[in-house]
């Protein structure tokens, strides 16, 4: 018997996609290959979360106020809202983080669902023991989140056909791969390796 997953889905949302204010180059192009990741698991009754970056107007993340940001997912503008495409379906977990004025949490593992309950609490109430993780940025968000997870002692798998990064400078990317994997993130190369 394999440990139960739950799929992860890191910050789909407009600003981190073309045209939106924290653009990743190509973020766009992990949405039909994360709606695939969708299916299987809803398929499989395995829970989806979608984490969402969910800042203040004011926060220390944002240049403005000392941070190293432009202005991004801010609470309740269209940019915060997840790309249309991605087929969240009603099922689907939203966790929201970055709401405090003070903190960058780039981990879904800062987040919350609508309740209030932390990411880490949800997937242990439903028997969680192994994440798969995909989505925006592979330098930050899904980094941290990889990390995170591994920390709470969940297995991580990072989805590698599923993710795009930011590259402030150019190998960041890279970097965030080799940090994720001597921490013990498991790496698929793409969905047709997948067994739940
Ligand atoms: C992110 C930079 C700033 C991310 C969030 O979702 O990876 N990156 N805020
Ligand atoms: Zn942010």
């Amino acid at each position: 018997m394999q440990e139960k997953a739950a799929l992860i889905i890191v910050d789909v949302q407009n600003d981190f996609c073309p045209g939106g204010a924290l653009a990743v180059a190509k973020g766009d192009e992990v949405v039909p290959v994360i709606n695939r990741y969708i299916e299987k698991f809803a398929a499989a009754r395995l829970p989806i979360i979608a984490t969402r970056d969910w800042h203040p107007l004011k926060t220390t993340h944002f240049k403005n106020y000392g941070g190293v940001w432009p202005e991004h997912c801010v609470q309740d503008t269209a940019g915060a809202v997840f790309h249309s495409d991605l087929q969240l379906g009603s099922d689907v977990v939203v966790v929201s983080k970055g709401a405090a004025a003070d903190d960058d949490s780039y981990s879904g593992f800062d987040g919350k669902d609508d309740a209030g309950t932390p990411l880490a609490e949800l997937l242990r109430e439903w028997g969680v023991q192994r994440i798969f993780v995909g989505g925006l940025a592979t330098d930050y968000c899904v980094k941290h989140t990889v990390i995170d997870g591994l920390k709470a002692g969940f297995a991580v798998v990072l989805l590698g056909d599923a993710i795009r990064g930011v590259n402030l400078t150019p190998d960041d990317s890279e970097k965030a791969l080799g940090e994720m994997r001597a921490a013990g993130a498991v790496f698929l190369a793409s969905i047709d390796g997948l067994s739940l």
